[in-house]
């Protein structure tokens, strides 16, 4: 057995699954905190996470949800010290996450929202295997865009480890995109400064290097792991690269304003 299979290998009974999944599905439906899911099943393994991630995916996409895409989570040291977590993550994204930059974004369904600025890639060719490679990731990539991620933990306190952060969708929960398109030929993806500006004051800023390298990098990461699950990413996906920064927790009245190097600004108002 290959170290990724190991790292995939499932110790939860289908009946558990379905348990946690439902679990996990009426948190982020009813914007309730819950235990981290290990508290009751202290030996979940990672790939438990991912049958709980891919059986609220297969329930929502049942319902007619549309999956747009994925996001990787977890990609920079900034991101992993926040979290105390080591390992990159997936997590799916639907249409429904979506929300248009400049508007008012509400709370109220939301636990504990925090803003996380990534690099963001619209694909034109489909990507797939377990060595994926950066340029493989470029080559297929038909642009760029800045995006905000609105990550949201449904558990007590943002308190969680690998196997419960990755049932819960990598923390997905809104993104936002804007700014301005842009060729990954026609600009240096790796050394992009971004800022976090909330209610007029810069709150944290950093280099698009952090993510994985290089951000197509984290992308590549994607693929990977979802090769691992038996899935992989279709042309036209979505897929954001990951927090460049550590996450900044919002509240109603905040106003947030990502600005990036190259590809201009993203903006939103938290109600
Ligand atoms: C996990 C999700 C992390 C990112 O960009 O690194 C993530 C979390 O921090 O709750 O979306
Ligand atoms: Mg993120």
């Amino acid at each position: 057995m290959t170290a990724e299979a190991l790292r995939m290998q499932r110790t939860l009974i289908e009946a558990d699954v379905l348990r946690l999944t439902d679990r996990i599905e009426a948190a982020q439906r009813d914007a309730t905190a819950i235990p981290k899911l290990t508290q009751d099943f202290p030996g979940m393994t990672l790939g438990d996470g991912y049958a709980v991630q891919l059986m609220l995916l297969r329930r929502w996409l049942a319902e007619g949800q549309r999956q747009v895409g994925w996001k990787a989570g977890l990609t920079s040291k900034a991101k992993m010290d926040q979290m105390g977590v080591r390992v990159p993550t997936v997590g799916f994204l639907l249409a429904t996450m979506f929300r248009p930059e400049n508007t008012a974004i509400t709370t109220r369904d939301l636990v504990h929202p925090r803003v996380e600025c990534e690099v963001a890639f619209v694909t034109k060719a489909p990507l797939s295997g377990p060595y994926c490679t950066r340029e493989q990731v470029l080559a297929a990539t038909d642009f760029v865009v800045p995006a905000v991620e609105i990550i949201d933990s449904r558990f007590s306190g943002f308190q969680f480890d690998l196997p419960s952060v990755v049932a819960d969708n990598s923390s997905s929960a809104r993104y936002v995109t804007g700014g301005r398109a842009r060729l990954p030929a026609d600009i240096d993806l790796s050394t992009l400064g971004v800022v976090i500006e909330k209610n007029g004051e810069i709150v944290t800023m950093g280099a698009s290097t952090a993510v994985a390298g290089h951000p197509a990098d984290a992308v590549a990461l994607v693929v990977k792991v979802l090769h691992e699950l038996g899935e992989s990413l279709p042309a036209g996906s979505f897929v954001m690269s990951g927090g460049i920064t550590e996450a900044i927790a919002v509240q109603p009245g905040d106003f947030v304003c990502a600005r990036f190097q190259e590809l201009g600004s993203v903006a939103m108002r938290f109600v």
